[in-house]
């Protein structure tokens, strides 16, 4: 029904994606060169979609163009949180009241405000890695220490070390740890026995706990996210995250939903957060929530076969590359140690060597040397040049060597 073959042209549209790899990626300015023209890149880099917004959210910021007045905006209708929690009880089994739901321009932003909320300016915050880097940009941006547990490789999929997390846990100047359920860039959704053993370490500390679900609704169809609330129905030193904006590719329309537990917490959040939402944001996040999940299920399905596709191709192609099909996001994450060196910088070689953008890697914290993470949320044909190019290379630079 949806065509997700389609090749969607986005130059010209001040998107991150096409103009703003060379800063993002390599720190470095317009002058920067490539044996390639900016057009002809392959683009698997930042966590955002080739593929069109469903249209039945265009149409509801149509409706609201429509209204012709933007004013200050903030979420007051019931409505919003209807859509949104009604979204979690049928998909989630999984509830949370009125009082506790917050939005925020993103989750970053939640996340630089949150911890500086909850952590003294001694205090630590943990999260495994590898990582996606605003948790640790997060601590560095108040001042905060971090702490990192590493996850464990078992032939590309990742578990806990609950030993060397609860380690970690116990020091009592480790006070908040920041949750990535489902993970990036692994792809894990934690079964509910991890789930549960995660949890019992975090109410034995009495840790904060920030699980941002963001990738929670990108999951293979054999498989079942789990909110962490659900885990700790009464923790009251969790929060939730979760957005539309991975979901429905609405990134640059910023808005994420927050749910706060903590009366107190919110009361800080509610006196120093800047609380305001754009109006079109918000009519597309309902409508999303609302009307959805149709284009949703078709989107999953194709992101389905796009891992089954790079699964066999890679296993043809660059057969000592590990890779495990991601339980969940649309990001593949494969690990090249077999053909690439220590010092390597990965996302400089795929762009000079095949014209191909992808992030390596050293863009995760730590634990995560000579590995890449390929965006597969584009239409298949895209999908199989990006990953011809990027075969051809690596077994051109194996067979110079
Ligand atoms: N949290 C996680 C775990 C993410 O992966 C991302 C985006 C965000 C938060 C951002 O949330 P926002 O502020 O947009 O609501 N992940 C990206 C990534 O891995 N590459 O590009 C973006």
């Amino acid at each position: 029904m949806y065509n997700f073959d389609e090749v969607i042209d986005r130059r010209n549209t001040n998107s991150l994606n096409t103009d703003g790899f060379r800063s993002y990626i390599f720190h470095a300015d317009e002058t920067m060169t490539f044996p390639y023209k900016d057009e002809e890149f392959i683009r698997m880099w930042v966590a955002d979609m080739e593929f069109a917004t469903p249209e039945v959210i265009i149409d509801a910021m149509r409706e609201r163009l429509d209204q012709r007045i933007f004013g200050y905006t903030r979420v007051f209708s019931n409505d919003y949180y209807e859509a949104v929690s009604s979204w979690c009880k049928r998909r989630y089994d999984w509830d949370f009241k009125k009082e506790e739901l917050v939005t925020s321009n993103g989750i970053i932003p939640a996340l630089y405000e949150l911890v500086d909320y909850i952590c003294k300016p001694d205090e630590k915050v943990l999260f495994s890695t590898p990582s996606y880097a605003y948790f640790k940009y997060a601590a560095d941006y108040n001042n905060r220490e971090y702490v990192c547990s590493d996850l464990a490789d078992n032939n590309g999929r990742y578990t806990m070390d609950f030993d060397d997390f609860e380690k970690k846990a116990a020091d009592e100047k480790t006070t908040l740890f920041i949750f990535c359920n489902p993970h990036n860039p692994t792809g894990r959704v934690w079964t509910e026995e991890e789930l549960k053993r995660l949890a019992a370490i975090i109410e034995k500390y009495g840790l904060w706990v920030i699980s941002d679900e963001i990738h929670c609704d990108l999951t293979r169809q054999n498989q079942k996210h789990i909110p962490l609330g659900k885990i700790m129905p009464d923790y009251k030193k969790l929060i939730t995250c979760m957005a539309p904006s991975k979901t429905f590719n609405l990134a640059g329309m910023m808005i994420s939903n927050i749910m706060i537990r903590d009366e107190a917490l919110r009361e800080i959040w509610f006196s120093r957060h800047y609380n305001f939402d754009n109006p079109l944001s918000v009519a597309a996040s309902q409508a999303a929530y609302e009307r959805g999940e149709p284009w949703l299920k078709e989107l999953c399905a194709y992101l389905d076969k796009n891992f089954e596709f790079t699964k066999a191709y890679l296993a043809d192609h660059l057969p000592k590359a590990v890779f495990s099909i991601s339980e969940a996001t649309y990001l593949a994450w494969v690990n090249l140690k077999e053909y690439f060196n220590k010092d390597e910088e990965l996302p400089m070689f795929f762009a000079y060597e095949a014209g191909v953008l992808l992030e390596g890697g050293n863009m995760f914290v730590q634990n995560s040397d000579r590995y890449i993470r390929l965006n597969l949320a584009c239409p298949r044909a895209v999908l199989e040049e990006g990953l011809r190019r990027i075969c051809k290379a690596v077994n051109e630079k194996s067979n110079n060597r």
